[in-house]
């Protein structure tokens, strides 16, 4: 019998390609598309979807016991820019739908979850080169706060209860099918849609900000590998170091004007700033690589081909 799954937060950034991607390889049928607004219209138009708030455990009850879900990807988040805005609401949600899956998996009504770490779980007293897997973290930032606090209950959830959930600490993310969000990471977007529109783009960060970044094709590969891996084979239950490049926004202004030689970049850093500062700008994923078999495929140039040309047409 082939299983349903679940995406809550279906509309977003990483959800809206998980959902295609998934529906591709399980069934348009299978996969159940949900977010509190409906998405793009390839999303809307290629399978089931609801409407749903991820704080809100009758509701995600009832769909689940209705579409008899054995998998949820829980990709509804604030991320780290507006989080900082909002710091109680980032909490609430950030905390209280991680919670409500979690239970759905101690109670047995779901199979295997889904949960998106990512690189804020660091603080400024963390390494910043080759971040390890294990190494001091202290993050200075509401999302990053919500982040290592949801690490530490998701591996809690698996030693307690036996809930398989499983996560990775995605960069900063680059895809051209839906705009990131909310993010710190968000400029590594908006600059090819301000290349191609204007050829000019004002970075929200200084010129030297080494961040760790990945393009989304890379991403959903590795989310739905970790998925498919054996139990046994995913050691790390809190989250998984993920990388694939580390640039500064320099270095990728360089790589577009490789092809829009008249691309121009101005520099006028933000309160965004500070919580790149406190990043790492690269990460080690030895443990990723070792236990699962990851292996990222894309570095900036290929990238910006990908961004570049998808973008234009
Ligand atoms: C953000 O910038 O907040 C996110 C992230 C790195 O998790 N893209």
């Amino acid at each position: 019998m082939q299983k349903y799954i679940l995406i809550i937060g279906a509309c977003g950034q990483i959800g809206t390609e998980l959902t295609l991607a998934l529906r591709s390889k399980y069934g348009n049928d299978h996969v159940i598309a949900s977010d509190i607004r409906e998405g793009s219209e390839s999303l809307m138009a290629s399978g089931p979807f609801e409407i749903l708030d991820a704080t809100d455990y009758d509701a995600l009850e009832e769909i689940v016991a209705y579409y008899e879900i054995s998998e949820v990807y829980l990709m509804a988040a604030m991320l780290s820019a507006t989080a900082e805005k909002f710091p109680m609401r980032a909490w609430n949600l950030n905390m209280n739908s991680l919670f409500n899956v979690l239970n759905l998996g101690k109670e047995k009504k779901i199979d295997k979850i889904f949960w998106p770490s990512s690189i804020a779980v660091f603080g400024p007293n963390t390494p910043k080169t080759d971040t390890p897997q294990n190494t001091i973290m202290e993050p200075s930032t509401v999302y990053g706060i919500s982040k290592q606090s949801g690490e530490r209950w998701c591996e809690y959830y698996f030693n307690k209860f036996n809930v398989d959930v499983r996560s990775i600490r995605y960069p900063g993310l680059i895809s051209w099918k839906t705009m990131p969000g909310g993010g710190t990471t968000d400029y590594a977007v908006e600059i090819y849609h301000k290349a191609l529109a204007k050829s000019a783009y004002t970075c929200f960060l200084k010129e030297d900000t080494a961040l760790p970044m990945m393009f989304m094709d890379d991403a959903i590969r590795a989310t739905l590998q970790i998925m498919e891996s054996a139990p046994e084979a995913i050691k790390v239950r809190s989250s998984y170091n993920l990388s694939a490049m580390s640039f500064t926004p320099a270095q990728m202004a360089k790589s577009i004007q490789e092809q829009l030689p008249d691309f121009k970049m101005k520099y006028e850093p933000d309160f965004r700033q500070a919580i790149a500062d406190s990043w790492p700008s690269s990460i080690d994923d030895t443990n990723a690589q070792q236990d699962w078999g990851w292996n990222a495929e894309f570095d900036l140039e290929k990238t910006t081909n990908e961004m570049l040309v998808n973008l234009s047409s």
